[in-house]
């Protein structure tokens, strides 16, 4: 082959860099995207890179960091395509396009989200996932929105057309009363053949309506499956995110989670984003969605390639999704691909385009079906093929009215069939939490080790030999060690353990520790992570700087590994508001919507301690609001011990549910929150901890919290005698009788007072004072708060401390005669 000559270089390498915006990529010329100088010319050069770089497919990587790869994409752009199995493709096409239009006949003003103008999504994952299965590939795990969900669990998770008829037609609406989820968001499993006789397994994450926030919930429980795989389990777990334009370039939690791609902790071996470009979002086209040309352009911070292909193409779309696929599989990174189609219809199919965008949807009327076109541009009779799927959906129609309920389209992996959700029971409190004095003081020993050689830093040094005395008895012990104490027993009883968390590993308040760096290296060292045994992992990792990102991933890996105890923390408690969606659509209602369990921690630090609005509070009242049917557990263990009991409790038993932790602060060290150890070795989590300080009380202040350490400090100082404090450490589920049982031993008290820090909208107080009315007839029942505000807290340190004060003072003398 001739040397290339330098002008030739420069010409391709422009092609390179440029080409895809010159692209013939929009099947109904849409797109409005910039001219590029460096590209005009018609030299021989100039026209064979045209050829390779701007017909049906353009691809940005000039901006890949690494030369291999940017190389490995020139080289197959720069070949000759091979030609696809056309009948094949044509048979997807038909039956993905008339199973759309079967629908629109047959249950007229259903809405569905059809698929039509970007069908080729349907081929497009078949190639994805044909090549995941020649490299290894047995598990895809697919999110997606609402379009073409319904076309995608029929052709791609290979479920029935009748089970999905079963769901338009709503056979049973009382079954799912006040719970359940409306069809285009439901989960679905299934089987993938691929042509070399595997099989991919496939499961369609169950999503919720808010746009992107599946994307992390795929990554975790992808990460989650992986582990579970093993060493090759990058090469068997695929994640696969379908996105909208609108959603892809305007929802923040997207970019969020393709920067977890490369992070330790978080790879996944690279995900599969499809945009399903139908330049339209609703009724707002492009040039209100995004400021720059192409939905796609938010991904292009990451070191990852872009694939743009015109979705009519059916061939080209083929050969991306080769690309990508291999792509993927060879350099474990994350790939986008831009599929730019348009759409059919409305927004739903009871959605009239015509009154927002009257011009394109006479031009879409008139666009010829992709089926009819690809079957005429390949040669190909459409006729027989289109006349088998209509067969073959009627009869799975006829089917379909058999159903007498919706039928469930998932499976759940065998590793759940130990675990249950549902009510609350107390026959489940059966789980051992306490542990031997033995086994603390070894366990002791595991945490404060580091290996020899390692420089350690001697405030830690000391810390460490504090925590050794705090196992043998020789002083109590704090939240950290109580923490550190919960973490290795379960290890060591073969729970695996996941934290993650903004600085976790060390600690935002300097208390955890997991992790020692050494003074000359800054290598770290997790002594927890050499705990376990055999299967049993345990991974504490520092998060990036993402809230809802981060706690989708762990919701995911929670998901998928219910037996591991797996952790999110929050830099603050009130930046799990950054993460609220995750919370009310998956959290908080997926055992109602779904069926789905999850056992995951959020660990919330929480306590007014002066530092200013935000800070102060992890709102316990939003939880609160959406606690119902015993949907999660909302605790504020309110010493050491409590918490070694309750972190124990959630690990071991079966009862699958959500655990919401306040967590304390300033209280982190506090001896008043600080427990003996053999708090540790007989105790178990009590909801409601009683007073073992006052009998027979003519008062009796509720609290939870740090609050409640102040309370009883103050009683001190008081000297007072006939006032008890109890603390409510389990707020949800509500420990009626525990709490009842607590009350009853003072039968003298004639008024309860609930006290929180928290203002008056705010706290636990809309949520306990009814129950409290409820539960003490007779007494008066009364509550002390701050006032009513619309911040958590005050700004000033000082008023802060006044407000403490007055709380502290009105606790101990309201209602009093
Ligand atoms: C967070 C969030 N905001 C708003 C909506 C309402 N909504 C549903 S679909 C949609 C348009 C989505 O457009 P696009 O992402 O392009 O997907 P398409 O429907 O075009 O496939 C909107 C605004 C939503 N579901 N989620
Ligand atoms: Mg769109």
């Amino acid at each position: 082959m001739p040397a290339l000559t330098a002008q030739h270089e420069h010409i391709f390498e422009n092609f390179r860099r440029w080409g895809y915006l010159e692209a013939d990529l929009d099947p109904l010329g849409l797109l409005r995207l910039p001219t590029v100088p460096e590209l005009e010319g018609d030299t021989e050069e100039y026209q064979a890179a045209r050829r390779f770089y701007c017909g049906t497919i353009g691809v940005e990587f000039a901006h890949l960091l690494d030369p291999a790869r940017r190389r490995w994409i020139q080289e197959r752009m720069e070949a000759s395509p091979t030609v696809p199995d056309r009948a094949r493709l044509l048979e997807r096409l038909v039956s993905a396009e008339l199973f759309e239009q079967f629908i629109q006949s047959r249950y007229p003003g259903a809405k569905r989200f059809s698929l039509e103008g970007s069908t080729s999504l349907i081929p497009f994952l078949d190639e994805v996932l044909e090549t995941a299965a020649a490299r290894g590939g047995e598990h895809a795990l697919i999110g997606m929105s609402h379009r073409g969900r319904l076309n995608v669990i029929l052709h791609t998770a290979g479920r029935q057309a009748a089970e999905i008829f079963a769901g338009f037609a709503d056979v049973d609406p009382r079954s799912v009363l006040g719970a359940g989820d409306v069809k285009y968001h439901r989960g679905a499993t299934g089987e993938f053949r691929a042509r070399n006789g595997r099989s991919l397994h496939i499961h369609l994450v169950s999503n919720p309506s808010h746009l992107e926030f599946v994307d992390p919930v795929v990554m975790g429980r992808a990460y989650a499956k992986q582990t579970r795989a093993g060493s090759d389990g990058k090469q068997q777990v695929w994640p696969i995110v379908l996105h909208g334009d609108g959603a892809f370039s305007g929802q923040g939690v997207l970019a969020e989670t393709l920067n977890l791609g490369g992070l330790r902790g978080y790879s996944v071996g690279g995900t599969i984003h499809v945009i399903v470009n139908n330049l339209i979002a609703f009724t707002t086209l492009p040039e209100d969605l995004q400021s720059s040309p192409f939905a796609s352009d938010v991904a292009r911070r990451a070191p990852i390639p872009i694939f743009h292909v015109n979705g009519e193409d059916v061939d080209a779309v083929a050969r991306v999704a080769q690309m990508a696929a291999e792509y993927r599989a060879e350099f474990s990174s994350d790939v986008v691909v831009d599929l730019v189609g348009y759409r059919r219809h409305g927004h739903s199919e009871v959605d009239d385009p015509t009154i927002t965008q009257p011009v394109l949807y006479r031009r879409i009327k008139e666009h010829p079906q992709l089926w009819r076109t690809y079957a005429q541009r390949s040669g190909l009779d459409p006729e027989p093929v289109a006349a088998r799927v209509r067969e073959a959906l009627a009869a799975q129609q006829q089917e379909a009215g058999k159903f007498l309920k919706i039928p469930s389209m998932r499976k759940l992996p065998g590793y759940w069939a130990p675990f249950f959700g549902g009510r609350y029971k107390p026959e489940y409190e059966e789980v051992v939490t306490p542990v031997a004095a033995e086994e603390l003081s070894a366990v002791g020993e595991l945490v404060a080790r580091y290996p020899d050689g390692f420089h350690i830093h001697p405030k830690v040094k000391k810390l460490l030999q504090q925590r050794l005395e705090m196992t043998r008895g020789q002083r109590p012990v704090d939240y950290g060690m109580a923490e550190a104490m919960a973490f290795a027993t379960l290890l060591r009883q073969g729970v695996p353990l996941r934290l993650s968390g903004q600085d976790s590993r060390r600690g935002t308040f300097n208390q955890r520790h997991a992790a020692l760096y050494d003074t000359e290296t800054e290598a770290a060292y997790l002594a927890l992570e050499h705990i376990g045994t055999g299967e049993v992992w345990c991974e504490i990792v520092n998060s990036p700087l993402s809230e809802a990102a981060v706690l989708g991933f762990e919701y995911g890996v929670s998901r998928d590994f219910p037996e591991a105890l797996v952790l999110w923390e929050a830099q603050f408690g009130d930046f799990a508001n950054a993460a609220q969606v995750l919370v009310d659509q998956f959290i908080a209602a997926g055992e109602d919507k779904w069926g789905l369990l999850s056992g995951l921690v959020m660990l919330l630090p929480h306590g007014y301690e002066g530092q200013g609005p935000e800070h102060s509070s992890a709102r316990i009242e939003r939880f609160l609001h959406l606690a119902a049917r015993d949907n999660f557990q909302i605790c504020q263990p309110s010493d050491a011990a409590q918490y070694f009991h309750l972190l124990r409790r959630q690990a071991l038993r079966k009862w699958r549910k959500p655990l919401v932790v306040f967590t304390p602060k300033s209280m982190l060290r506090h001896p008043d929150a600080s427990s003996p150890i053999e708090a540790f070795t007989r105790a178990h989590f009590r909801p409601v901890l009683r007073d073992a300080e006052v009998a027979n009380a003519e008062r009796i202040l509720l609290c939870t919290g740090k609050i409640g350490h102040e309370l009883r400090a103050e009683r001190k100082r008081r000297g007072d005698t006939s006032t008890a404090i109890l603390f409510l450490d389990q707020m949800y589920p509500f420990p009626e009788q525990d709490l009842a049982d607590a009350l009853a031993q003072h039968p003298n008290a004639h008024e309860v007072v609930w006290v929180q820090e928290e203002p008056a909208n705010m706290g636990a107080l809309f949520f306990i004072l009814p129950r409290l009315e409820r539960m003490a007839p007779g007494r008066a029942v009364r509550s002390v708060k701050r006032s009513a505000s619309a911040t958590p807290a005050t700004g000033s340190a000082k008023a802060h401390e006044m407000e403490q004060q007055t709380l502290l003072t009105l606790a101990f003398t309201t209602g009093k005669h």
